[in-house]
């Protein structure tokens, strides 16, 4: 019978953030995205839209389109305007989870509607991979697959939900994960459904 063991490094956390800690954390990220609004990431080349809507906050954003591929960048892409800054509940997680001593440069907020996935990737872009990833998630259930280092090797399904946190760090830094699909209609958080996705990470070397 094939086993799968998770990535050494990777955490999961259910339930780390109650019911009025995830209402506290979306009326903040409403702000970042009244500041930074949504936008329509495009594949690097092809210029394909993806399906997940995107902004950021921090000292840098992770973005990404046709002509300049993905990258980090201290501006949004449409507005120019700086990122806003990262809220403090979420400094907070990073302090007491992250086990590391320097705090996040880039938190990526991605937003899925019932329809939205992301394929099998590697996050590969930050020049500091002995930073872990911290992952929260809000609103609906998503279908979570996290693999190996290389993209053939064999994967496994989470189930993640609101309030859930995720550490990537240690082997699982590298490991090729994705969002497979959202289970519309599972939580009651965000007024309209979908999901929202923030990951805190370290983007420059030491
Ligand atoms: C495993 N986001 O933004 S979060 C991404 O749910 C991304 O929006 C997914 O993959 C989402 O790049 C997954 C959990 C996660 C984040 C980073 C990782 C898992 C990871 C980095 C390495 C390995
Ligand atoms: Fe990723």
């Amino acid at each position: 019978m094939a086993v799968f063991v998770l990535p050494s490094g990777f955490q999961h956390l259910p339930g780390h953030f109650d019911r009025a800690a995830q209402e506290a954390l979306v009326a903040e990220i409403r702000a970042v995205v009244a500041a930074a609004p949504l936008y329509v990431p495009r594949m690097p080349r092809t210029g394909k839209e993806m399906s997940v809507r995107m902004t950021n906050c921090g000292d840098l954003g992770w973005v990404t389109d046709k002509e300049r591929g993905y990258r980090y960048q201290p501006t949004h892409p449409e507005t120019g305007a700086p990122w806003p800054p990262i809220p403090s509940s979420l400094l907070k997680l990073w302090t007491d989870d992250a086990q590391f001593d320097q705090p996040p440069q880039a938190c990526l907020v991605n937003f899925y509607d019932a329809s939205a996935k992301m394929g099998l990737h590697q996050d590969r872009d930050e020049e500091e991979f002995g930073a872990p990833v911290v992952s929260v998630s809000l609103g609906d259930d998503c279908l979570f697959r996290i693999g190996g280092t290389e993209r053939s090797d064999p994967t496994r399904s989470l189930r993640l939900s609101s309030g859930d946190v995720v550490i990537l760090g240690g082997q699982s830094r590298l490991a090729f994960h994705g969002v497979d699909r959202i289970y519309a209609g599972t939580s009651t958080l965000l007024k309209n459904g979908g999901r929202i996705n923030l990951t805190l990470r370290r983007v420059t070397g030491r």
